[in-house]
């Protein structure tokens, strides 16, 4: 039987060029700044992003969790969407790490608002925590891969400016926003003081964010990865399948998009199921079932066994993520079988 694996962007394995790219990747100890890939790669995407400098993290969640520990001090809050990763997916981290409280706020599809944010500020008096950290998330994967809008991010930082706040971006997936929107990477770069940029989602690196901003920000940043347990020694072989990505990978994010949309629709005309076309802008399709007629642990298990993968992602919502690993089969499989096990429903 077929295996399609729709449940993340994060499953794609190397290619063979890509391992090509580690075989030969120019290496040294990066702990003491001497690893000419890490160099290359960190130089590389601050560039895309038009900032001053770059810093090879393990991971997306180390990547927000280190800038959230750079622009704050303990007992801040920091301000957020209340469906975005770092508040429900890193473990805590924020407190953990940082001993800062996170203030979410209900968002349309991942989006807060300039307004909804300046009624969250508190007043400066000694009994409210200081709010100090806007994050954003952008494209926002709870809400299935929507854009945040650039009209609304300029509002934000136009306010961040005004209370004096910073702005870090969870942009795991805004190469997925770059292309589809075609807004430059350093156009998004200028409202924020932060952004962390997964190479292990959409671009298919199997390792590796990358954590950019000012220089100093990035020497607070150097020290807190290192406090973290994230200084590698030869990280060139990772930082390779990075550069290999961008070069290779980037501009063909437009066919996972594509792929989405086709999953998208098939799943939309459905009886029963719906999905936010709107949001859907991206490789990130969420499913919403009619409770009444589905329960989505039986939905997703009977795909399963025919092969189709997916993540059920609430008690009536699956998500379905498209990446490069699959191909134009792969999607046509996955609309046949949504036709057979959800059209016939009894699930
Ligand atoms: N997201 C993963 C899961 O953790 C949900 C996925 O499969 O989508 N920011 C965003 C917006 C993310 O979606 C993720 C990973 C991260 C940060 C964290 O990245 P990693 O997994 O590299 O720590």
């Amino acid at each position: 039987m077929e295996t399609v694996d729709l449940r993340s962007d994060t499953l794609t394995k190397p290619t063979p060029g890509m391992r090509h790219a580690i075989a030969e990747a120019q290496v040294g100890d990066d702990v003491f700044g001497e690893d000419p890939t890490v160099n290359e790669l960190q130089e590389r995407v601050a560039n895309m992003l038009g900032k001053e400098a770059g810093l090879f993290v393990a991971s997306g969640t180390m990547g927000n969790q280190v800038a959230i520990n750079c622009h704050t001090h303990r007992g801040d809050e920091v301000i957020c969407e209340e469906n975005c990763h770092s508040f429900n997916y890193e473990g805590g981290g924020p407190a953990f790490l940082s001993g800062v409280q996170m203030h979410p706020l209900p968002g349309k599809l991942g989006v807060i608002t300039a307004e909804q944010i300046a009624a969250a500020l508190r007043p400066s008096d000694h009994h409210f925590p200081q709010s100090r950290l806007i994050t954003l998330e952008n494209t926002h994967n709870r809400a299935g891969g929507k854009i945040y809008p650039l009209d609304e991010i300029k509002k934000i930082k136009k306010l961040a400016d005004e209370k004096n706040l910073r702005m870090h971006l969870d942009g795991a997936r805004l190469w997925n926003a770059h292309i589809a929107t075609g807004i430059p990477l350093d156009e998004y770069g200028r409202y924020f003081d932060s952004i962390s940029v997964c190479l292990s989602k959409g671009l298919g690196a199997p390792v590796g964010s990358v954590l950019v901003g000012s220089r100093e920000f990035i020497r607070d940043a150097h020290r807190y990865r290192k406090i973290y347990g994230g200084g590698m020694r030869q990280a060139g072989i990772l930082a390779a399948a990075g550069l290999y990505a961008l070069d290779h990978h980037l501009q063909r994010l437009a066919i996972d998009h594509e792929r989405a949309k086709k999953l998208a629709t098939g799943l939309n005309a459905l009886d029963g199921v719906h999905v936010d076309l709107d949001a859907s802008q991206t490789n990130i399709v969420i499913a919403d079932f009619d409770q009444a007629q589905f329960n989505v642990k039986h939905v997703a298990s009977a795909l399963a066994e025919n092969g189709v993968l997916s993540i059920a992602f609430s008690q009536t919502k699956i998500r379905f993520v498209t990446h490069l690993d699959l191909n134009d089969q792969d999607i046509e499989y996955a609309i046949a079988t949504f036709n057979k096990v959800i059209g016939k429903k009894a699930l």
